[in-house]
């Protein structure tokens, strides 16, 4: 970069986007450094994902102890989780009391989106207009907006003319939903639709599930959770960190190490058993090759396939809901408390919309080609723009005004899933091209909000006051990201991860796939020679008076 533009006074070190789980560590840390810091806040409270996915069944796939911050052993010991796997009420609890504990509130303003970020490249400082109307001028802009939460209902024609109620299960309603009695609809057999499926049907009179592609899940066995599991957790919560840190996927237990078919039938079905008893999304690691290898991972497709259709009592039913053209955990796995038994209830139907596709919404129900339903509600479960929409469907724009839609409109480019070319001094928490969705969210988020801050530390002790990456390193960041895609089966499925459900996107894998550890390793490299692929400008005197004044307003 040949030109150091002179700082020019800011509102605060750094704009955090979003106030879930990311910004609330980012807020912390932030501080703790000593970086004034703003937190933009679309929602009325803190808790991101789940401050908004409030629907029936609402719960946390990933156990309780590891869905956890670590950074602090006074939360970790002062906070105890009633459930292995914790519900959406409890996270939303936890999120609430962590908020307190640190006294992070004061630097979030709720109820308000950022409308739009500009980078104005005289000053190197990012202008961001929100929602209330105020302008605030930061060094930083951190996003933290989460990778699910630009919740998504496609465009069904005759939408507007529906006369009954309406849900998306990401956008769920704040006051008490009373289903009792009522006909529902739900269309979208997600993790979403998995979760609230058998809780809607114990309230409706009459429920109807339309589904265009079954998904495998798998047994929650959820149960509560025991003093002596939180006394362990607290006790060796430094071993535990290391452990979630140094393994694939952040809670510490890795794949398996034994080949699939490097058993006989009677012992890979033995390890299945196990699995498949102990509960939970781990049935997809009980061997190293499950997600790599076509042959391995069809044993493990049909041994679910097998249980669903012993769990299901109609063979018809059950039929549709085996799934049989895509590997299982190529879709993102769902974990279930009764799902596949809901459908034996009478009062419960399944719409194969592959055989019946589903026509329009007519302004009493759904028709589809051959059959035509009258609901009082619709409960779309049909999920969200991940990984990008959060991210371009804010104004963002980076130098000469380049708008991150049109940067991405031929899929996501960054370095490390963190920084963007033409968009300097802006950092992503859990931006696509990071492990964020394919390993525990949280440990992402910890590994994530430590590097940026450490790097913006860096930049004070150095004076620097603008960074950005180059377009050399977003190319070679993405083309190590899709060659690591391509040695896994997730590219064997339609899916969210490559932005198919979403019309119109361009179909690239989102997620880095090779693992939290590996992808911690690369960034501590890149940290440690002196941030590699980064550039940076600074002006020693002013940038060191910018800082100075906005700390004291911290
Ligand atoms: P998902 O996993 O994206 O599921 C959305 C569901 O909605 C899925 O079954 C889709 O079918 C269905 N869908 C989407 N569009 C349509 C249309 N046009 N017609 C019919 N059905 C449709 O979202 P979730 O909210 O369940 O879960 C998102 C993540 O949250 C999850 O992966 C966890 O990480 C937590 P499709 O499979 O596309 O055929």
């Amino acid at each position: 970069m040949s030109k150091t533009p002179t700082p020019s006074p800011v509102d605060c070190d750094a704009l955090v986007i979003g106030a879930g789980f990311a910004g609330l560590y980012a807020i912390h840390k932030l501080r703790e450094s000593n970086f004034s810091v703003t937190a933009i806040e679309s929602g009325g409270d803190v808790g991101g994902t789940w401050y908004w996915n409030r629907y029936p069944g609402a719960r946390c796939d990933v156990e309780s102890i590891s869905y956890s911050y670590t950074f602090d052993p006074e939360l970790v010991e002062n906070w105890r989780w009633s459930e292995r796997f914790a519900s959406q009420p409890e996270i939303l609890e936890y999120a609430r009391w962590v908020a307190d504990e640190l006294d992070l509130r004061r630097s979030i303003t709720f109820n308000t989106r950022v409308d739009k970020a500009e980078y104005d490249e005289t000053s190197s400082t990012w202008l961001v207009h929100t929602s209330d109307g105020l302008q605030t001028r930061a060094r930083f802009l951190i996003s933290a907006v989460g990778c699910l939460s630009a919740e998504s209902i496609p465009q069904f024609p005759g939408l507007q003319t529906y006369s009954g109620e309406v849900y998306h299960t990401g956008r769920w309603p704040h006051h008490d939903v009373n289903l009792t009695g009522k006909r529902v609809a739900v269309i979208g057999t997600g993790s979403s639709g998995i979760q609230a499926i058998p809780e809607i049907a114990k309230q409706a009179a009459h429920l109807t599930v339309f589904q265009r592609t079954p998904n495998y899940s798998l047994p929650a066995r959820n149960r509560p959770l025991y003093a002596d599991e939180h006394a362990d957790a607290v006790k060796n919560l430094g071993k535990r960190r290391d452990r979630a840190r140094s393994c694939p996927t952040g809670i510490g237990i890795g794949f398996g190490l034994n080949e699939a078919l490097s058993l006989n039938d009677m012992d890979r079905r033995d390890t299945f058993d196990r699995y498949w008893h102990t509960g939970g999304n781990l049935f997809v690691t009980a061997f190293s090759d499950l997600a790599t290898n076509l042959t391995a991972n069809h044993e493990a497709a049909e041994y679910v396939r097998e249980k669903i259709a012993t769990i299901v009592d109609d063979p018809k039913t059950a039929q549709i809901l085996t799934p049989v053209d895509y590997p299982i955990g190529a879709k993102r796995i769902c974990v279930d408390t009764d799902y596949y038994s809901t459908f034996n209830s009478p009062h419960v139907d399944l719409v194969d919309l592959r055989e019946d596709p589903l026509e329009t919404i007519t302004d009493v129900g759904i028709k589809t080609e051959h059959n035509e339903f009258d609901f009082d509600v619709i409960v779309f479960a049909t999920g969200y723009d991940g990984m990008t929409g959060p991210l371009t469907r804010m104004d963002l724009r980076g130098r000469g005004g380049l708008a991150l839609a049109d940067k991405w409109s031929n899929g996501p480019t960054n370095y490390l899933g963190v920084a963007l070319a033409e968009f300097p001094n802006m950092f992503t928490i859990t931006g696509p091209g990071s492990p964020s969705v394919l390993a525990n969210v949280i440990a992402s988020i910890e590994q994530h909000v430590e590097w940026i801050v450490e790097c913006m530390v860096y930049m004070r002790r150095n004076s620097f006051h603008e960074i950005e990456t180059s377009a050399r390193s977003e190319q070679s960041w993405v083309e190590h990201v899709n060659a690591i895609a391509e040695r896994t089966l997730y590219v064997h499925a339609k899916s969210w991860y490559l932005g198919d459900n979403i019309e119109g996107k361009t179909r690239v894998f989102m997620p880095y796939a090779g693992g939290l550890n590996n992808y911690r390793e690369k960034c501590a490299e890149i940290a440690t020679a002196n941030y590699e692929g980064f550039s940076f400008a600074g002006d020693k005197k002013s940038a060191r008076s910018t800082t100075a004044t906005t700390l004291a307003s911290s």
